[in-house]
């Protein structure tokens, strides 16, 4: 069996104010990457920046010195294209140079358009490929309890609402309940947009959280821009029930940059040189 070394939990109240300007240095992060390299999915980012903040600066029991330690807390950016944000606060976060992000999407390196597996310390799964991160998430939560008996580690799943369109989800939610996987979390980044459609006009997604929560899931709503509220409900999970843990978090795509705020056109659209320029006053960066 293996051993779990002990990562200790934060207990303490969120530093909004820094977690704050940690997310603004993110946007300002992934915006130059979308810009230099041509890059799309800038929106789907900037959407989640808040919550990627929230759990890598305050909830998640990590040690970036010990990317693969057994008793970490793992995290699972199953919305795959927003890669540029994981790589972003992988890298803030300190479990690779920054200079790395230089090479996103560059031919032979690390950092592909789409997470790679086994490629990048802190990178717990390929994505990319919607509906996937979640049964991956099961296997992770269900090893904690099968195989690393004891192990009090908690899996994350960061999903996206047009992903809540694959029926492997729900396959996967079922399962959790099941399993009463109460060391499971997954979170949806719902910004009511996906790649050319508003969500809830491709399938009808909403009353989400009574979906989540009628597969036998504790479901909440939250405001996935609250960044201290996040990193708290981040934080409290597991929350004392047998059941795994759902937050709806609602979201504005392009969140950050007035320009970019629920404009779908930046789903796939790069900013120019101009556009960076007032993007990163905007987030009071320059
Ligand atoms: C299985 C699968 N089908 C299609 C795609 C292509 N695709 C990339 S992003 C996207 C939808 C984007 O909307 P959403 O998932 O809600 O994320 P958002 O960018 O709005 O955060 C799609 C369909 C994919 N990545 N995986």
């Amino acid at each position: 069996m293996n051993q779990i070394s002990p990562i200790s939990r934060k207990a303490n109240t969120p530093d909004v104010a820094f977690l704050r300007k940690q997310a603004a240095e993110l946007r300002g992060e992934v915006i130059g990457m979308s810009h230099k390299t041509g890059s799309a999915h800038l929106a789907s980012c900037l959407s989640c920046i808040d919550i990627l903040t929230a759990a890598y600066w305050h909830a998640l029991n990590i040690d970036p010195a010990k990317p693969t330690d057994d008793g970490r807390d793992r995290f699972i950016l199953s919305k795959g294209h927003a890669a540029m944000a994981i790589y972003a606060t992988l890298a803030h976060r300190g479990y690779f140079p920054r200079d790395l992000l230089e090479t996103y999407t560059k031919d032979g390196g690390k950092l592909a358009e789409h997470p790679p597996a086994n490629m990048l310390p802190g990178i717990e799964a390929a994505t990319g490929s919607l509906g996937h991160g979640l049964p991956i998430a099961n296997g992770h939560a269900l090893s904690a309890k099968v195989k690393d008996k004891g192990a009090n580690y908690r899996v994350f799943a960061l999903m996206s609402d047009g992903e809540c369109n694959e029926g492997s989800v729900w396959e996967a939610a079922m399962f959790a309940s099941a399993q009463k996987l109460a060391n499971l979390c997954v979170i949806v980044d719902y910004n009511k947009w996906q790649a050319t459609a508003r969500s809830n006009e491709t399938l009808q997604l909403s009353p989400l959280r009574e979906k989540w929560e009628s597969f036998g899931w504790d479901a909440y709503e939250i405001d996935g821009h609250d960044i201290g509220a996040v990193a708290t409900a981040l934080a409290d999970v597991p929350n004392g029930s047998s059941k795994p843990v759902a937050f709806i978090a609602n979201t504005v795509k392009g969140k950050g940059v007035s320009f970019m705020e629920d404009d779908n056109n930046w789903h796939y659209r790069a900013p120019t040189a101009e556009e960076v320029v007032k993007a990163r006053q905007e987030l009071g960066l320059s």
